[in-house]
């Protein structure tokens, strides 16, 4: 609670689309809109992925910079950009870690297999090492995915070898079906579990999938914990209702956060407690 809550974003995803949310940024230029909105309502950090000009999930490196420079435009430099690196299901690795060379500040690192619906999302041991490799060598910080607790404890197995450095942000993606349910007892327990370890200048922040977006935010505003919200993990504001905007997600939870008496970053202090240079 001491800590000003970071709000990120997941504007768009790969897996939503227009025809299930209206609202959902696709263009570059609807999520270079989307996101000054999120800033506006308090978010320090946009989790992106890009579309092609179909409107396809592309991890073509032309497509991230079309849309990061429309985002910058629209929000200015401060906005921070998290590039996924985990695509749509069934990307192969290389081209998941293509927009790496754009050097973003953060990135996303997927740290193990799991069924995605009907789908599996693969992350095999040695992609993920060498997609940390590549992470490190474009000086970007990651954010570890852990959908269940096991790629929890492979996070640390991975530090211990040396494939993690500190600082990482450690994101609980709760709800995912085939990984774990964002029932509060589950984030009670990664939570606990990773501050036991007491990793230095690391934080942990929880995006809950579909119906669990709002009472994963609510209960890691308390803990001490960092939010996601947006489109990409949840297409509605309440039961059978849609939100209206990403932006809609995060005030909710920049409302919350000040109403339970904590404060919420900016992107200068979210750079802060991530450690970014
Ligand atoms: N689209 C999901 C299969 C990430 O951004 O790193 C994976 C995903 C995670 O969205
Ligand atoms: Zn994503």
């Amino acid at each position: 609670m001491d800590q000003p809550l970071i709000i990120t974003c997941a504007i768009t995803g790969a897996e939503t689309s227009k025809e299930k949310q209206p609202a959902l940024p696709v263009t570059a230029e609807e999520q270079g809109r989307a996101a000054k909105e999120c800033v506006e309502a308090g978010a320090s950090i946009i989790h992106l992925h890009v579309r092609d000009s179909s409107g396809k999930p592309s991890q073509k490196i032309e497509d991230f910079k079309k849309t990061i420079a429309e985002i910058k435009k629209q929000c200015g430099p401060e906005v921070m950009i998290q590039i996924s690196t985990g695509g749509a299901v069934g990307e192969s690795i290389e081209n998941r870690a293509r927009p790496l060379t754009l050097k973003p500040e953060m990135a996303s690192l997927n740290i193990g297999t799991l069924n995605f619906g009907d789908d599996v999302f693969m992350n095999a041991p040695k992609d993920v090492e060498a997609m940390a490799a590549q992470i490190y060598a474009n000086g970007v910080v990651p954010e570890l995915e852990v959908y269940e607790m096991g790629h929890l404890e492979s996070a640390y197995r991975l530090q211990k070898k040396g494939v993690l450095k500190t600082p990482f942000h450690v994101q609980f993606v709760l709800g995912v079906p085939g990984g774990t349910s964002g029932e509060v007892e589950h984030l009670v327990h990664m939570a606990r579990f990773f501050e036991a370890r007491k990793t230095e200048n690391c934080s942990w922040g929880v995006a809950g999938i579909g119906r669990y977006q709002l009472p994963m935010a609510m209960h890691a505003i308390p803990m001490g914990g960092h939010v996601r919200v947006g489109l990409e993990d949840n297409i509605f504001y309440s039961k059978g209702v849609l939100a209206k905007s990403n932006a809609q997600l995060v005030e909710r939870v920049a409302r919350l956060s000040k109403e339970a008496g904590r404060a919420i970053a900016t992107p200068a202090q979210a750079r802060k407690m991530l450690g970014i240079k």
